[in-house]
C-alpha cells in the first residue's frame, strides 16, 4: 500500500493542478492545430470571396478550429473586469450545405458557460439574455462580439489575466464539436461588462 502511494506521487504530482497555463496537454495541442487550420483556410479562401476579411489580426494567436465545413476563428476572451465573469468572442462560419447552430459550450475555466444574446431595451440600454442556440445558416458567417451574441463564462474558478488561456469546446446542432484555445487579451475600450446581470 505505502509503496504504491509513493510511486504515484513521483509520477503524477509534478505540476500544481490549479496552474491552468502549465497543463502540458493543452499547450501541446495548440500549435499543430493552428498550423493545420491555416493550411485549410488558405485552400478554402478561393471559394469564399473573402470580402469580410479586412481586419489584420494576430490570427495565429487567437483560437481557431475547423472541421466538417464549420470553422471558428478569432476566439478570445477580454480580461474579465469582474473576476468571476468572462465573455468569449469569436467568428464562426458554415461552409456546409445545411443550416447549423451553436448549441453548447464548455470550458476549463468554469462549469458555467452560457450562450447569450444582447437585446436593446426600449430605453436603449443593452441587456443580455441566455439563448438555447446561436444560429449559423448554411453559407453564412457570424461574429460573437460585445453587444451582440456571445458566450458568457460565469463563476470563474480563478481570476483570468492577460496571457492565460481558456480551453473551449463548441458543440453544434449537427453534432460537430470544435475544440480550441482562446487567449485572454487586454480588454479594449469598447468593452464594458458592467451591464451583465444575472
Ligand atoms: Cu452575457
Amino acid at each position: 500500500m505505502t509503496v504504491h502511494t509513493e510511486k504515484v506521487r513521483t509520477t503524477v504530482n509534478t505540476t500544481p493542478v490549479q496552474n491552468r497555463t502549465a497543463r502540458p496537454l493543452y499547450v501541446r495541442v495548440g500549435p499543430p492545430t493552428v498550423l493545420l487550420c491555416m493550411l485549410l483556410a488558405t485552400a478554402c479562401e478561393t471559394s469564399a470571396d473573402s470580402a469580410t476579411d479586412t481586419t489584420p489580426q494576430p490570427e495565429t494567436e487567437r483560437g481557431h478550429a475547423q472541421e466538417a465545413g464549420l470553422e471558428v476563428s478569432q476566439a478570445w476572451m477580454p480580461e474579465p473586469a469582474n473576476p468571476e465573469v468572462g465573455a468569449l468572442y469569436l467568428e464562426m462560419s458554415n461552409d456546409t450545405d445545411k443550416d447549423d447552430a451553436l448549441v453548447g459550450v464548455t470550458t476549463d475555466a468554469s462549469e458555467e458557460a452560457e450562450l447569450h444574446t444582447t437585446e436593446t431595451t426600449e430605453s436603449g440600454a443593452g441587456r443580455m439574455r441566455e439563448v438555447a442556440e446561436i444560429p449559423l445558416p448554411t453559407g453564412e458567417s457570424t461574429a460573437l462580439a460585445h453587444g451582440s451574441d456571445h458566450i458568457m463564462v460565469n463563476d470563474l474558478s480563478e481570476p483570468l489575466t492577460v496571457g492565460d488561456e481558456v480551453l473551449v469546446t463548441l458543440v453544434f446542432a449537427s453534432g460537430t464539436e470544435l475544440e480550441l484555445t482562446a487567449p485572454v487579451e487586454e480588454m479594449t475600450g469598447e468593452h464594458d461588462q458592467e451591464e451583465h446581470d444575472h
